[in-house]
């Protein structure tokens, strides 16, 4: 049975009568019909209707190295013959995994060297949570598990990858968090900074924040922080310079644990192999998924810091956590080719000193400067574009985010894929982007801007 038997409106009918999406409308779903997307190659996708798109998001945060790559079906196909599975387990190992975690050793920062896998980036930091919590009642401090997280964060769509973000939205259909976590303010200056507070300042009174919260529990009582580098899904939110060494600084002093949140940014986004790299943090874990396998295979990977893994291995104890994918082999080496192919490409270099630049020259130029846009800022190949009514006086068009989706849907007729979220556009494309694409991309956005001006002039 292949998907070719059927017509694009016989897939949306059956698409419509069984499947249940994520983040979904389905009322909305069954009206509209979904976008069957059934092929892709290099940085560009297909729907069934022969259309090429090229896609500004890399699937969803992490086809790093672009569609099509034999090399990555090849080592799973050979993988699955020698061994298609076998668990981690019971003193158990299986060899891709063993590897991965040497390399992964070799790329992390250097007090990282342990790896624990699954098959999500919400399943690794259910992991995270669970372990800095473990650790603590390792260390005779059970009283210390607390987390700080922030308002806007996304940490993943299971109860606790739910709970460590800050989404009202998501919250609301909780029906109950996982207990002891808080969300203090987002570092996000072009929405939250006072007027005339320069950026700087700025970053450091939201790192203020995570210390007013550490000393309203009680130092003792906090086990640690958790944020992403760059805000992804929250609409990329780049902190100022000032934020990250503060909240280290700050997470330091009262001896609270640094959980960093890189599955958005890890395996090469910001121009180094980690964010906490481009932003000379050390964080005790570091969240990935997504781009470590560039999305060919669903696989997890937290990364702990040594600290984290002396008090496990000199407390013994076991640590009653794991799943049954935990290390699978063909995801594994799915990754090693994966890595291997980055590396062999110069993909991260590439971001760091040509494509990454490059974008952001691109967008400040040919972007920045239209009507409908407050701003535009990236670092590496991660971008964002606030929509506005005025520049000026940063007034947005109303309904919140009605403005965002049809410069979207403008962009997608244009053979452009990019996300809106809230009012905010946001880019995250392969790594493989070269200059001419980035210019393709530009002047695809800019004509949806055009058109969504003339639209939303007629309103
Ligand atoms: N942490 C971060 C920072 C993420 O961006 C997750 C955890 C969860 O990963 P899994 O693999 O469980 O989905 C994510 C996922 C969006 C969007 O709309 C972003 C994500 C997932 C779905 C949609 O931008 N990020």
């Amino acid at each position: 049975m292949t998907y070719q038997n059927y017509s694009l409106k016989q897939l949306q009918q059956i698409d419509a009568a069984h499947h249940l999406h994520p983040f979904t409308d389905h009322k909305e779903l069954r009206e509209a019909g979904s976008r069957i997307i059934s092929h892709a190659n290099g940085p560009f996708i297909y729907d069934s209707e022969g259309a090429e798109i090229l896609d500004g998001m890399a699937g969803l945060w992490c086809v790093n190295i672009g569609y099509g790559r034999d090399e990555l079906a090849e080592a799973a196909y050979a993988q699955m013959k020698e061994l298609p599975y076998y668990n981690s387990f019971f003193k158990c190992s299986t060899p891709t995994p063993v590897l991965l975690s040497k390399k992964l050793a070799e790329i992390a920062p250097k007090h990282v060297n342990q790896v624990f896998y699954g098959s999500s980036g919400s399943e690794a930091n259910d992991t995270a949570l669970r372990l800095v919590r473990h650790y603590w009642v390792l260390e005779g401090k059970p009283e210390k598990n607390r987390i700080i997280s922030r308002k806007m964060a996304y940490h993943g769509s299971t109860v606790a990858g739910t709970s460590l973000g800050g989404m009202d939205a998501m919250h609301k259909q909780l029906g109950g968090a996982v207990p002891n976590i808080v969300h203090v303010m987002m570092p996000y200056a072009y929405e939250l900074a006072l007027p005339g507070e320069s950026d700087h300042d700025f970053g450091l009174r939201a790192a203020k924040a995570v210390e007013d919260a550490i000393l309203e529990a009680g130092a003792d009582k906090v086990a640690a922080f958790i944020g992403e580098p760059v805000m992804g899904a929250g609409g990329v939110k780049i902190p100022p310079a000032s934020y990250w060494p503060e909240v280290q600084r700050i997470c330091r002093k009262y001896d609270v644990l640094l959980m960093l949140d890189e599955v958005i940014t890890g395996y090469g986004r910001t121009g180094e192999w980690f964010a906490a790299q481009t932003l000379g943090i050390e964080p005790d874990t570091i969240t990935t998924a997504k781009a470590l396998t560039s999305g060919y295979q669903p696989l997890s990977a937290l990364l702990v810091g040594d600290r984290i893994t002396s008090t496990l291995v000199e407390k013994g104890g076991e640590f009653n956590h794991g799943y049954t994918y935990s290390g699978h082999p063909v995801a594994c080496a799915v990754a090693l080719k994966n890595l291997e192919i980055i590396e062999k490409e110069g993909l991260v270099e590439r971001v760091r000193n040509d494509t990454g630049p490059y974008f952001a020259k691109a967008l400040q130029e040919r972007i920045a400067g239209h009507d409908l846009v407050g701003e535009v800022r990236s670092i590496g190949l991660m971008g964002a574009i606030e929509i506005v009514k005025d520049k000026a006086t940063k007034e947005r068009f109303l309904p919140s985010g009605s403005a965002a989706v049809i410069v979207r849907d403008h962009a997608i007729a244009n053979g452009m894929m990019l996300r809106a979220t809230g009012d905010t556009m946001i880019l995250s494309p392969p790594l493989i982007w070269t200059r001419d694409t980035i210019d393709m991309a530009c002047e695809r956005i800019a004509k949806a801007l055009d058109l969504a001006k003339a639209d939303l002039r007629k309103r």
